[in-house]
């Protein structure tokens, strides 16, 4: 397969770039925080969505490479934002399944000088497939760090309450998939999101709508009391130097 050749050389050639998605307050749209996306600038292919290649990193140990470079470069392109503003990096099943995981994350801290509480780790429902024992442990070796810790996707995938009772998760982030038409009248995501949001109220923890498109989408979501949002409304993933011009130029 030429492409996984392709992505084993595009860490050494510099092709991977992380862009980041703002994620601003319900209530006055200022920025909070950063989501950190991954991008692959193909030579001859162009810009290739993680979508596409995260999947085949994930069939090997590449996954590993990619995601220690991504914390790396994340918690690095962080440290020269103002220290109020947490930056958000994706960890999938197959990372949080590898026991330096928190080794990796310590390290990426210290080489950036960056807090811990500043890192946010986005976690799928997914790791909870593996052996309960490792996962749990995992979740407590993270939590020691001083990292949060984000349920991402939360409400597609196999999803059970009792992960919320198991891991010590510091936000939801509601699936882009019920926030699509919350606006319109008597419709179930509206309810599911309402649910969401007092779930996560009485636990302590914080919601992030995703995937914001539309401003009735926006509006209804403030509505509904969740903390965060981020989507396109707001702004697409852009480049480290996009969010340096658009903080230093006020937004
Ligand atoms: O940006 P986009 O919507 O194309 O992202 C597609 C998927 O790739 C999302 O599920 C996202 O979580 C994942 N992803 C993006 N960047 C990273 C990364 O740095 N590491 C991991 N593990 N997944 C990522
Ligand atoms: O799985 P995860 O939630 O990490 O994936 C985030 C993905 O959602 C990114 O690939 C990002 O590009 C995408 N995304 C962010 N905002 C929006 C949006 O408003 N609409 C859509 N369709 N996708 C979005
Ligand atoms: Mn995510
Ligand atoms: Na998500």
């Amino acid at each position: 397969r030429e492409i996984e050749e392709d992505l084993r050389d595009a860490l050494a050639r510099g092709e991977l770039e992380m862009h980041y998605q703002p994620v601003v307050g319900s209530r006055d749209h200022t920025v909070r925080g950063f989501e950190a996306l991954m991008r692959w600038n193909h030579p001859e292919r162009g810009v290739i969505g993680p979508g596409v290649f995260i999947p085949i990193a994930e069939e090997s140990s590449l996954i590993a490479e990619l995601g220690e470079w991504a914390l790396r470069q994340a918690c690095r392109d962080a440290a020269e934002w103002p220290a109020d503003l947490t930056v958000s990096v994706n960890v999938s099943a197959q990372q949080f399944a590898n026991e330096d995981l928190p080794t990796v994350v310590s390290r990426a801290l210290t080489a950036a000088g960056i807090a811990p509480r500043r890192l946010e780790l986005e976690i799928t429902e997914s790791v909870f497939m593996g052996d309960a024992g490792t996962t749990d442990e995992m979740f407590r070796r993270l939590r020691r760090l001083g990292v949060k810790l984000a349920l991402d996707d939360f409400g597609t995938g196999y999803s059970s309450l009792s992960y919320l009772r198991r891991a010590p998760f510091d936000k939801i982030k509601i699936d882009q998939s019920f926030i699509r038409g919350c606006s319109e009248p008597d419709n179930s995501n509206t309810a599911i999101i309402t649910a969401i949001v007092s779930l996560a109220k009485a636990m302590k923890m914080t919601t992030t709508a995703e995937g914001v498109e539309a401003m009735d989408e926006l509006e209804t979501i403030a509505g509904l009391d969740a903390d965060l949002m981020q989507g396109f409304i707001f702004s697409r993933a852009v480049s480290h130097q996009d969010v340096m011009d658009k903080l230093e130029s006020g937004e």
